[in-house]
């Protein structure tokens, strides 16, 4: 780690260089790709963004959880570099190579569920998304899908249907995908009910709505992850699994952001006791390069015919060499245990945040996938704007934290795992005084 691990500000931010990067990013960049950090970064590594001017910030999100090892783990450059002297690309559907089945064969290990799996590899999460429901559809026969409230899955035509929220993400851009209905979920702070529960209500929905004979595959968020980190109740997932194998229907469970060591197993859906059968995964896979991939049981990923998957890029060599030496690094480089060790630590100081003060309603999530929910203590109505001012004190501080929420109230923590104690904690400490000026 070649970075100073401190928060430092020399300037107010945008300092003057960054400054003038952004006035170019308004001149030149459509403004419906927005930016939430008034910052133009040089270097990022270990626990913190360094900007322009030499701001350092810490970062509590990881580029949306992808930089989970840490952002230019050195291992991952090393094999990058190695691997772009060889050969870039020569498209896998053409000439295959030895990099793209070796992260198939990490794939097929490290996911839950003791039977033979296949995996297929592509560039972004929501390329993953169409692509299991393409193989669920042809594998059933059938073309009805179910996603769920607070659902987040992309932003392509199809993953926009199956997305939840409306603003920002799909208002004016439909029409949408057909065939796209949607369950409620279990959301235990909200709506009071056990897994059970919340699941005999989810299927009692799809059977009246959708029915059993018309449905290829439900696809869920373990712990739904821009939806608001919400941990369904014990024995919800596993109600909606059985019911989806009893009816001969593809359970998918979408771990593009809960994936990779991030909740302190290597899927959130071993904490859960899910056994998907058929998993989409990216981010924190590679490490910053783009990749993502489908895995699950090989019957239902051998569906498709010779040719009815692919792409370009998808398992770029480039990537998939990233994701080899990340794989290395979770497995090896004790990520799981700091994952639960940084959970703790967050668990603690959050809980500690919330008794002292009543704004924060709820405090959940798994390992270093926590997040707090902001409500008004009178009414328990989501207050976004105190979420979005905290936000932006923070920010304003040196340090780095992801709104996200159906109803913009939570606050997530996504740290890179390779984030020293004492960094986490000051972040913390900024927060809590943003908080109380508030
Ligand atoms: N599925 C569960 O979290 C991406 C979205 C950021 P892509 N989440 C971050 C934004 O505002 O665009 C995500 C996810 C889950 C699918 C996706 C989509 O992954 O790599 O962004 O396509």
């Amino acid at each position: 780690m070649t970075l100073t691990q401190q928060r430092r500000l020399v300037t107010a931010l945008p300092g003057p260089r960054s400054a003038e990067i952004l006035a170019r990013k308004a001149d030149a960049v459509a403004s419906g790709v927005a930016h939430s950090v008034p910052v133009a970064v040089v270097e990022a590594g270990g626990g913190v963004v360094l900007d322009a001017d030499g701001n350092s910030l810490i970062d509590l999100g990881s580029g949306i959880a992808v930089t989970t090892i840490g952002n230019a783990h050195p291992k991952v450059a090393a094999a990058v570099a190695a691997q772009v002297e060889r050969f870039t690309h020569t498209c896998f559907m053409i000439s295959p190579y030895e990099e793209y089945i070796a992260v198939a064969e990490a794939l097929n290990r490290l996911t839950p569920g003791d039977f033979p799996k296949r995996s297929a590899l592509f560039n972004s999460g929501a390329e993953a998304v169409e692509n299991a429901i393409k193989i669920a559809r042809k594998h059933t026969g059938r073309s009805a899908v179910v996603a769920f409230e607070h659902g987040y899955h992309g932003r392509t035509n199809l993953t926009m249907a199956l997305t939840a929220k409306a603003m920002p993400y799909k208002s004016g851009f439909g029409p949408f995908a057909p065939e796209v209905y949607r369950a409620p979920l279990s959301y235990p702070f909200r709506d009071g009910l056990n897994g059970a529960d919340a699941a005999a209500r989810a299927i009692a929905i799809i059977e009246k709505q959708v029915g059993a004979a018309e449905l290829a595959a439900v696809i869920i968020e373990p712990i739904p992850g821009e939806g608001g980190f919400i941990v369904p109740a014990d024995g919800f997932l596993p109600a909606v699994q059985e019911w989806c194998r009893a009816n001969g229907v593809v359970f998918i469970a979408d771990e593009v952001q809960s994936g990779f060591a991030r909740t302190g197993t290597m899927f959130a859906s071993e904490q859960l006791e899910i056994e998907p059968d058929l998993i989409t995964t990216a981010k924190g896979i590679a490490a910053g390069l783009p990749l993502a991939a489908v895995t699950g049981r090989a019957e239902i990923m051998d569906a498709a015919h010779a040719g009815g998957l692919g792409g370009t890029y998808g398992g770029n060599p480039v990537a998939c060499a990233a994701a080899l030496a990340a794989i290395d690094v979770f497995e090896n480089d004790g990520m799981l245990e700091r994952a639960q060790r940084i959970g703790d630590l967050l668990r603690t100081r959050l809980e500690i945040m919330r008794q002292n003060d009543p704004r924060i309603g709820e405090v959940r999530g798994r390992g270093a996938m926590m997040a707090i929910e902001f409500i008004d203590p009178l009414t328990r109505e989501p207050d976004a704007a105190l979420t979005a001012a905290v936000v932006k004190a923070c920010i304003g501080e040196g340090v780095i934290v992801l709104a996200c929420g159906t109803f913009g109230n939570v606050i997530r923590f996504l740290p890179p795992l390779t984030i020293p104690d004492d960094l986490l904690h000051e972040g913390l400490d900024v927060l809590t005084a943003a908080l109380s000026g508030l």
